[in-house]
């Protein structure tokens, strides 16, 4: 199995490649894992070929999880690999830790995750061990480095996510208010704001499944 091969077969299950790394004795992971793989969805790919699923149109809860455990599942299973998901309950597997081993994933200056590609929309489906230490490609340079304007510091219209960090209960409280829709139905405008974001192209129906998923709905 190679980095090119791997992409591949992620892509076939509309999943993206978003980074790895070579666990080393500090990581937490499980036993014998060589390489470890964070996937996400490919987007826009991803968002009609998750609702046309068993999964979305049966109504039962938590569709996402329950196509991620079936789609990431398999793919481990063709690959020799063991699969673990972001989901699930606390304790909660270190899914912000691993992206930032990967080197191309980064806090940026409000916190949240940014990745060359995918900027602040970036997200995880599934994280892949692989029994192999696979060669990885070098990372590209961190985005925030030359961002000039940083609009992610200054895009929440409430102040609730800022570099001095996340006020959870006064962002929901403007999600139920009528200005709070914009964000509800587009997705965080923070998230929205980053250029590299804006340049992935997220379907807004995608981000506003999340929105509600996130606010309880
Ligand atoms: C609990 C949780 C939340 C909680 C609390 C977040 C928090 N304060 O950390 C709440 C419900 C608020 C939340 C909200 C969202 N979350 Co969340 N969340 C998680 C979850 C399930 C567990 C985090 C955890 O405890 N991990 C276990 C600890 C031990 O390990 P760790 O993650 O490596 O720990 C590090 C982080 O917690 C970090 N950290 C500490 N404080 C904070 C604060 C913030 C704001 C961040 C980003 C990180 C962070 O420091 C720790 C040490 O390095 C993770 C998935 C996961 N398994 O990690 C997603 C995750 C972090 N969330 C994610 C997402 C997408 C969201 C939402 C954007 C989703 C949405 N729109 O519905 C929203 C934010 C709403 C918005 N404004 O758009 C993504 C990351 C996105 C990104 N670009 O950063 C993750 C990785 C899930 C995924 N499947 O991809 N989330
Ligand atoms: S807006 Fe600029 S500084 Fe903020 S996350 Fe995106 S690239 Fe980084
Ligand atoms: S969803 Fe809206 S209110 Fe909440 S942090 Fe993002 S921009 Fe701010």
């Amino acid at each position: 199995m190679n980095w090119d091969a791997l992409k591949t077969k992620a892509c076939a299950h509309h999943l993206s490649v978003l980074g790895g790394f070579h666990p080393s004795a500090d990581d937490i992971v499980p036993q014998g894992c060589q390489t470890l793989i964070l996937l996400g969805p490919n987007e826009p790919a991803f968002w009609p070929a998750f609702i046309a699923s068993g999964e979305y149109t049966d109504g039962a809860a938590n569709p996402l999880d329950r196509w991620s455990t079936r789609v990431v599942g398999a793919l481990a299973q063709e690959l020799n690999a063991t699969a673990l998901y972001p989901f699930g309950g606390a304790p909660y597997h270190p899914f912000y830790t691993w992206a930032l081993r990967t080197g191309r994933i980064h806090a940026s200056p409000i916190n949240f995750l940014v990745h060359d590609r995918a900027g602040l929309f970036v997200s995880f489906r599934g994280a892949l061990c692989l029994k192999d230490k696979i060669p990885l490609p070098a990372a590209p340079p961190n985005p925030c480095l030359t961002c000039p304007d940083q609009p992610c510091r200054t895009a929440c219209p409430v102040g609730a996510l800022t570099p001095e960090g996340y006020d959870v209960v006064g962002c929901k409280d403007y999600l139920d208010t009528a200005a709070g829709a914009d964000c509800l139905t587009s997705g965080c405008a923070v998230r929205r704001a980053c250029p590299v974001s804006q340049r992935f192209g997220r379907i807004p129906a995608q981000s506003a499944f999340h929105m509600r998923a996130f606010k309880g709905d």
